[in-house]
This record gives structure tokens, sequence and C-alpha cells, in this order.
């Protein structure tokens, strides 16, 4: 049954245009297959059970997909990898603030009352504006379905490789019960992470809108990056995101989560999504580490990522450092 949010979804997307519908014809074609789904899933599992284990030195086989998806982008050099995990590494990780409409982003109920005011508000004879309104700094969003794994990227990206069990920034918004607001983390105070209410089970058409007018309005947000669990798929709710975010021309990428799940690559080889029109990147991660998959692999790729959207020069320090 099609959720609120998804009815949502589809009456905002229902005036596209022919190019967005075009869009939506790409990312159909690339619909992941479900692993064990043709003959219950024998054959795939015996395959699975004799394949030794990924060596710690040895990235898993899905890994070579970051490779085979990001044919747009130079590869990482060493120093370039080293500077933006130092970066996370060290970085103070603080979660700073929760909406529950979009109006109480911090800046927003701000930005509206100098928008209404008709001359600007004068100050000394100058035009004053508000340290706020220009001075935001760069955030990112995380879209997804519920249990896409937005939390736990949260906490893998803001945790140190070395480390096998992940920091926990992104809890405290559970503990508290904030899953029904936006949630924003400040990382090193040089941008946020915002991690979205997500949609499908559980959620509801209130959240949906909340996540559409943050996405759309708000000046400072610099990409999007829609999550999609490796393990399940695309589907027709991540599509109408797919096109929405098309349709504003909001800059976005897909990152392909619990890709330790994985067994059966096939669905993965040919998709087209990176035909889609600016669309940068795919990136392929994991965030939990088990005995086939003993390392976070892809974290290093989109923390990169990460830092290029909030236009973040290599070398770059965080400006409040972890204790
Ligand atoms: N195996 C595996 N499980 C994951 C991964 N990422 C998230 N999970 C699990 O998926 C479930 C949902 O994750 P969560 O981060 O809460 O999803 P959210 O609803 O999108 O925030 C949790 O039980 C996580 O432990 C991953 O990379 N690998
Ligand atoms: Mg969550």
């Amino acid at each position: 049954m099609m959720s609120l949010w998804t009815k949502r979804w589809f009456s905002t997307t229902s005036s596209l245009t022919n190019r967005a519908a075009d869009i939506g014809k790409i990312v159909l074609n690339t619909k992941v297959q479900q692993p064990f789904k043709s003959d219950g899933g024998r054959k795939q599992r015996q395959v699975a059970k004799t394949k030794k284990p990924a060596r710690d030195s040895n990235p898993p086989a899905w890994y070579t997909l970051n490779q085979k998806y990001s044919s747009l982008f130079s590869e990482p050099s060493a120093t370039e990898i080293n500077s933006v995990n130092h970066f996370f590494n060290s970085s103070d990780v603080r979660y700073e603030w929760s909406a529950a409409h979009f109006i109480d982003v911090p800046g927003e109920r701000l930005k509206e009352k100098v928008s209404n005011e008709s001359n600007g508000k004068k100050f000394q004879g100058k035009t004053y504006v508000p340290f706020e309104l220009v001075n935001g700094l760069p955030e990112v969003a995380f879209l997804g379905k519920s249990n896409a794994g937005k939390s736990t990227l949260l906490n893998s990206l803001t945790t140190d490789l070395k480390q096998t069990s992940l920091g926990e920034y992104a809890r405290a918004s559970k503990r508290a019960g904030f899953t029904k607001t936006l949630n924003s983390f400040n990382i090193g105070n040089k941008f946020r992470i915002v991690d979205t209410p997500g949609y499908g089970y559980n959620s509801s058409a209130e959240q949906g809108n909340l996540t559409m007018e943050y996405v759309s309005q708000r000046q400072q947000l610099a990409r999007c990056f829609l999550l999609i669990s490796g393990e399940q798929g695309f589907n027709d709710m991540d599509l109408q995101i797919v096109e929405f975010l098309s349709s504003i021309g909001k800059p976005f990428e897909i990152v392909f989560t619990k890709m330790d799940k994985v067994k059966d690559l096939k669905g993965f080889q040919n998709m087209n999504l990176h035909e889609l029109p600016g669309l940068p990147g795919i990136i392929f991660t994991n965030s939990l580490i088990s005995k086939t998959c003993p390392k976070r692999y892809g974290v290093d790729l989109l923390r990169r990522l990460i830092f290029q959207s909030c236009g973040l020069q290599i070398g770059t320090k965080p400006s409040r450092q972890r204790k």
C-alpha cells in the first residue's frame, strides 16, 4: 500500500517535465535484483558459503563498483585521502539542532522576517545583513528510506577507521525520540550533516513535507546524499526522490549502504544511474564490519565527496577539535 508520504511525493512530482520522465526510465532500469529470489536462494547461498572471506588487506569484490561508477571523478591521491580522513578523525562532532518544522531550522525564521521587510533593515546608514544569513555553515543532507542506514553512516563517517566499534553521535537523536525531525550534526565547525526523517515504513506526509521543504528551500544545503540499502536496492519511493531532486535541480549523490550484506552483485553490474544529468557519483560502502568485510570500505571516498561538496579545500583543519 502506498503511504501518505509516497502519495505526497507522487503528487509533487506529477507535473514533472519529459526530461524527468526520462530520468525515471533510467532509474527504473537499474532496479537491483534481490539476492536469494529465483530459486529460494539455494544456489547463491552455496556460492556464498564456499567463498573465502576477504582478507583484511584485500577489498571485497563489491568495492570495485566504486571505480566503475566514479568515472567522472579523479582517483583521490593518498595525500587527499589522508588529509580528509584526518579531518574527520579529529573533528569535534556535535549534535546541534532538531527541527520538526522548516521554520524552526536555525536562521529560517530570521530569513523570513528579513525578506518580509520591504526595504531591508537599515543600520547606521548601511544595509544590515544578519550574521546568520551570510555565515551559515554549508550543510549536506542524508535522505533515504527508514532503515537505509542513515544514522549508522553518520556514525561511521565520524568514527576513526581504525576503530572497530562506531561512535554513537547519531544515537542521541534516537534516544530523544527525534526521528520525526531533521537532526543536525556539526562536524568540526566547518559543515553540518543533516539527518532527515526516513520515508516508507512508519513515516508520514508531514515528515515528507518537512524534508522536501528543507531540501528545496535551505540556502546553505550544498548537496543531498540519497542512501539506498544495497541489500534492498532501488524502489519506487527512491525513484520519486530522484525525480524530485532532478526537477528542482538539486545536486545529489547516491550512496549504497550495507554492501557487506550483498551476496550477489549481478544487479549492480549494469546500472545506468550515473547517466542521470548532474549526478556526479555513486558510492558503495559498508558501515559495519564482519568476518567477510573486516573493514569499513568506501568511507574515505564518501568523506572526500562531502568535503568537496561543502567547498572545503584539501588540508582544511577543523575549527573545533575532538577532545
Ligand atoms: N550489516 C550492516 N548493517 C547496517 C549497515 N548500516 C546500517 N545497518 C543496520 O541497519 C539498521 C538500520 O540502520 P539505521 O542507521 O538506524 O537506519 P536509518 O533508519 O536510515 O537511520 C540497523 O540495525 C543498523 O545496524 C551496514 O553497513 N551493514
Ligand atoms: Mg536514523
